[in-house]
């Protein structure tokens, strides 16, 4: 399964974490498929890419012009994903908060559960998995996920969480270009769209860590975008007019 899938990382400055995470993942993983979407990182992130990609012939990029955003960053690496044909789709931050030894796991749990979505939970099971992450952002994280369950009734515990796998059939049945979402709350809405589609969804518990290296991109905006964007869906959907 491995060999036909790809993981996609978004990265904005993250050149001190992008060798190790690729190095990782290539270590656990020899077979797996990288796609990195860079969005003209200042620190470099893009040409540490680029050099690596001398010895790694299953390492990809994308450079894009600017910060346009993580939602963006994912709906290009998608599509990109779906014109190539692998079967199965991962996503996962590069940071480290996500751990790459949980891929397998992530994939494993999909194929037995007959899933088409299975997203690397921090909160499944009525527990509460981060290490070293400050109050604040689990006091955010956790009622952001609350409020989305209370009001859109989509039943997942860590609807923003950014560590998924895919079957890129059920990714290709969602039309893409409908995404309203740029940043962060993209999430989300993914998992919005492939609920309403009666797609399966799965949690699968895993351990979020702080990241050590780099900084966060977390901003009022990005919370401002995913308030707006929640609106929206919920309008389009009252009227009937949510299209997948
Ligand atoms: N291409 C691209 N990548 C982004 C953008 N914003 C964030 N990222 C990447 O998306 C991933 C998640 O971003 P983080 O800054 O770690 O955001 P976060 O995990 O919500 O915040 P922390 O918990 O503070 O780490 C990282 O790999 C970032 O480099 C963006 O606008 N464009
Ligand atoms: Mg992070």
């Amino acid at each position: 399964m491995i060999e036909s899938s790809v993981v996609i990382i978004p990265t904005y400055n993250e050149a001190l974490n992008v060798q190790p995470m690729i190095e990782k993942l290539f270590e656990l993983y020899p077979q797996i498929s990288i796609l990195i979407v860079d969005d003209n990182s200042p620190d470099k992130t893009a040409l540490v890419v680029e050099t690596m990609r001398a010895i790694h012939s299953r390492l990809f990029l994308i450079q894009r012009a600017g910060k346009l955003g993580l939602g963006t960053a994912y709906l290009e690496g998608f599509e990109w994903a779906l014109i190539k044909k692998f079967k199965f789709i991962f996503q996962m931050d590069c940071d480290f908060s996500h751990d790459p030894k949980d891929l397998q796991n992530l994939i494993n749990s999909l194929i037995n559960e007959n899933a088409e979505v299975a997203i690397g939970s921090r909160y499944s099971g009525n527990a509460i998995r981060t290490k070293d992450w400050p109050l604040h952002r689990l006091i955010l994280s956790y009622t952001a996920a609350f409020v989305l369950r209370i009001l859109t009734g989509l039943r997942i515990k860590d609807a923003l969480g950014g560590f998924k796998c895919f079957r890129s059939e059920a990714l290709g049945k969602i039309n893409l270009k409908n995404i309203i979402s740029k940043g962060f709350v993209f999430q989300f809405e993914i998992n919005y769209k492939i609920h309403l589609m009666g797609f399966k969804i799965i949690e699968v518990p895993i351990i979020f860590k702080q990241r050590v290296m780099g900084s966060s991109k977390m901003n009022l905006k990005i919370i401002v975008e995913a308030l707006k964007v929640l609106c929206q869906l919920r309008l389009k959907k009252f009227t009937g007019k949510l299209d997948s």
